[in-house]
């Protein structure tokens, strides 16, 4: 079996996650002295966003150079210390590389700024002549305003996301093997594989036509592309066959059979993509920054159709609830006060026992929550300052849209790692760039201290995959409750089966369990309350109950 279908991956931002010299910024540093936390946790294989040399205008997915850290988290050698240290402590190291665009500080992009026409890396990048003083097409950038920025004599290039970060030209054959030289670099150096950002988006329809369909504008023409499988079968050949490296395509605008395309073993591409279909249930008509209550569901049926359709194509999941660019899940679908530790663990067991590579966000194991930040000054993510500005441009007002950004600001999953009660959570000695949560009772610290905390929860399910088999083998089957806030799921694998009830509800909830009239439970493999019968026919669930049975 591949090694990365049993392992649990920890996504580390590093901006916010330990700060070590005190300059309110996580570094290379903090990373390292946090392993042992990281090991006890249990986690495998550590997800660290872009820490190349950048000017930062999106966190480092606005790439500067490929070859280089950026000063601000250490040097190239505490990374490679770090990657030494990890290997050592039996944890991997998953590189995030952004070949989707650059940041227009990249060497390529200046050259062409400097040298013009005569610029030899224009091809690298999309540049096209204007429509009679206008921009080549009616795209829109993923952060809101056109996706074109004039370049110089009346061309523009092209910008999915910030004016900063120009799209690269996948059609250039040179283009091509540069990032298949400079992914092979890192490999040699000892990362254990890469996320890919944003990485179905690299191949754009050529004819660049209006878009009045999609939103934004223009995504149909690139978003899963003419050439993607082809370029994705090339970067296999070129990169990651030559390795025993995990891959994942960070994917937009998908579909579980497109999925199965992707990551079916004989269409060597990527071994998993990270999609979000299942985080949109609470967007109001599909207007991200308008919230509603969480359709669960909905949620429900999409993340079982994945199931489902996964396993039956043989491609492979990611489990996942959050990111850096999620809100805070138990802020979303839990509760942030009375049932906190219960809906948080709730969650976490959901995930953890469906078959797929399950992520954690850091902070997600010890229930960390949004930030509560109501001042629009208090933001930092140029995404959402972008949103702020083109709302309010088209009349909307300050109150709702900072009720839709409180909610869904992806400042929310980036505010500073808690580590403990003193100031800034022990994440730093000094102001940190971006605020702290508002909960602060919240930390490590005090998670550890507890041993009914979420962050056993977590362990405890962590451990489990690794000692049983059929979490990760065992077939998925949904198993009726007649309760639309109720998921309950068995996975089997040879005569071995478990049974697995959640309750994503605040209130009580009865239901009655499809399953066959003999099963009997014998055990609780695991549960967020410590008292549980054994009855798995007719239950009344409490808030937020999960429990694992084992059955007979
Ligand atoms: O994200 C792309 C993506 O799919 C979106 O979630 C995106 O963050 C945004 O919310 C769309 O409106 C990746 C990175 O994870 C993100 O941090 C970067 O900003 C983006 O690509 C561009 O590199
Ligand atoms: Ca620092």
């Amino acid at each position: 079996m591949e090694w990365w279908k049993k392992s649990c991956i920890y996504q580390i931002y590093p901006k916010s996650f330990q700060d070590s010299n005190h300059d309110g910024i996580g570094d290379i540093e903090g990373i390292r002295s946090r392993l042992p936390y990281l090991k006890k946790l249990g986690v495998e294989i550590l997800w660290i966003t872009p820490m190349y040399a950048s000017p930062q205008k999106d966190n480092g997915y606005d790439i500067a150079d490929y070859y280089s850290i950026d000063p601000m988290f250490g040097t190239m050698e505490k990374f490679d210390q770090l990657v030494k240290e990890a290997h050592e402590m039996g944890l991997k190291i998953m590189m995030d590389i952004v070949v989707n665009h650059t940041s227009t500080q990249h060497a390529w992009f200046k050259d062409i700024l400097k040298n013009k026409d005569k610029s030899k890396y224009k091809d690298y990048y999309i540049i096209k002549e204007g429509n009679q003083g206008k921009t080549p097409n009616n795209w829109e950038s993923m952060f809101g305003g056109s996706a074109w920025e004039p370049l110089y004599d009346g061309s523009y290039y092209l910008h999915l996301f910030d004016v900063t970060q120009a799209d690269l030209n996948w059609e250039c054959d040179e283009l091509r093997s540069e990032i298949y030289v400079m992914m092979n670099m890192w490999l040699k150096k000892g990362v254990d594989g890469f996320r890919l950002d944003v990485i179905n988006l690299i191949s754009k329809q050529q004819d660049f036509l209006d878009d009045e369909i999609s939103s934004p504008k223009g995504k149909r023409f690139y978003a899963n592309g003419p050439r993607i499988h082809e370029f994705l079968k090339e970067m296999n050949k070129e990169v990651f066959a030559h390795y025993p490296c995990v891959s994942v395509g960070e994917m937009m605008s998908m579909t579980p059979e497109k999925a199965v395309e992707y990551t079916h073993p004989s269409s060597e591409e990527v071994d998993m993509i990270f999609s979000f279909k299942h985080l949109k249930v609470d967007f109001a008509n599909e207007d991200r920054w308008t919230r509603q209550p969480a359709n669960i569901k909905e949620m429900i049926t999409i993340l079982n159709d994945w199931q489902i359709s996964i396993n039956e194509g043989n491609g492979w999941n990611s489990l996942v609830w959050s990111n850096h660019d999620q809100p805070r899940v138990v802020s979303r679908f839990g509760s942030e006060y009375e049932y906190h530790q219960e809906s948080a663990k709730m969650l976490a067991t959901v995930m953890h026992c469906l078959k797929g590579t399950p992520y954690i966000y850091q902070g997600e194991e010890i229930g960390m929550l949004n930030a509560g930040l109501n001042e629009i000054n208090q933001y930092k993510d140029i995404e959402t300052l972008n949103i702020y500005h083109e709302r309010i441009n088209k009349g909307i007002n300050h109150e709702k849209v900072m009720d839709g950004i409180m909610y869904q600001s992806r400042d929310n999953a980036r505010t500073p790692m808690q580590w403990n009660l003193k100031d800034y959570s022990g994440f730093s000695n000094v102001q940190p760039w971006l605020e702290m949560g508002k909960r602060k009772d919240i930390c490590v610290e005090s998670a550890l201290a507890d041993k009914n905390n979420v962050f056993y929860h977590y362990q405890k399910l962590i451990q489990l995959r690794k000692d049983e088999e059929l979490l990760i083998e065992g077939e998925y089957t949904y198993i009726e409750s007649n309760n639309d806030h109720v998921w309950v799921y068995t996975r089997t694998l040879k005569d071995k089966k478990w049974l697995v009830i959640n309750n994503f509800s605040d209130q009580k909830e009865n239901c009655t369990i499809e399953i066959n009239e003999q099963d009997k439970a014998n055990e609780v493999i695991i549960s967020n309350y410590l008292d549980n019968d054994l009855d798995i026919h007719f239950k009344t669930l409490r808030p937020y109950e999960s429990i694992v049975y084992n059955i007979i």
